[in-house]
């Protein structure tokens, strides 16, 4: 539905360590996104207080607040990582990522404790960097999991298209200029990404390590919005 409303289909990553930062570029970006993606755990002065802005600033703007978290814990511990720590993820987030590797454990705490009208999970099936080990096998036993809890996973982090069409597929490692880091992350161009199957992209630092995020998310959102339609 956002993505409709909005004519987006962009998530961007706001991998900073500051939260004033992260206000601050999700406060340019986010007329143009439909998803802003954190890593709850980089960041040097989390408070509960900056989680309740961003999530005022999302709620106002129709945005939603992934943590990618990669959980992948048994079902016990998961609960205490997604409902506890100093981050009280559960009271803040609408996504959160989630390996497969684990089974149906955490997927079922989760549904026990989490909102499921506004709250879910996405499942890695692939990962973007070299060397990785998910191979096909792997994300073919990720697809039957999610299959089994549809009413907690709502897609996939995946870099090929989700053979469910009731799941979305979520696909980081997108930059429309470089096709590699420094280290092991890949690259593919909005309009691959969407070629690929992506029903949404995720860009970080595309967007964040440009020297104006504002031009550079609508630029992204473009590309790939125009692919999508097509
Ligand atoms: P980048 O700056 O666009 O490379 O950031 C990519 C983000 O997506 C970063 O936060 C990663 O943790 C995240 N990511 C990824 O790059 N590749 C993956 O396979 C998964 C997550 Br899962």
């Amino acid at each position: 539905k956002i993505i409709q409303q909005k004519k987006s289909n962009l998530c961007v990553s706001l991998d900073y360590k500051k939260t004033d930062k992260i206000l601050e570029v999700c406060d340019l970006v986010k007329d143009y996104v439909v998803m802003v993606k954190i890593h709850v755990d980089i960041i040097e002065d989390f408070s509960l207080e900056f989680a309740k802005k961003l999530e005022e600033m999302c709620d106002r703007s129709n945005v939603l607040i992934l943590e990618d978290r990669k959980f992948a814990d048994i079902g016990h511990i998961f609960k205490k990582q997604f409902t506890g720590g100093i981050h009280r993820i559960l009271s803040w987030c609408h996504l959160i990522t989630m390996h497969a590797l684990v089974g149906p454990g955490p997927l079922r705490c989760f549904q026990e404790c989490a909102d499921l009208d506004r709250q879910g999970v996405l499942l890695i099936k692939e990962m973007s960097n070299q060397g990785n080990m998910l191979d096909k096998l792997y994300a073919d036993k990720c697809v039957a999991l999610a299959q089994q809890h549809p009413e907690v996973v709502g897609g996939f982090i995946g870099q090929s298209s989700s053979p469910d069409t009731n799941m979305l597929c979520v696909m980081p490692g997108v930059n429309r200029v470089v096709k590699q880091d420094q280290a092991d992350q890949r690259y593919k161009t909005p309009q691959q990404a969407v070629e690929d199957g992506a029903d949404i992209i995720i860009v970080g630092r595309g967007i964040t390590a440009s020297h104006n995020p504002r031009t550079e998310a609508e630029i992204y959102r473009r590309l790939a919005w125009e692919k999508y339609q097509k």
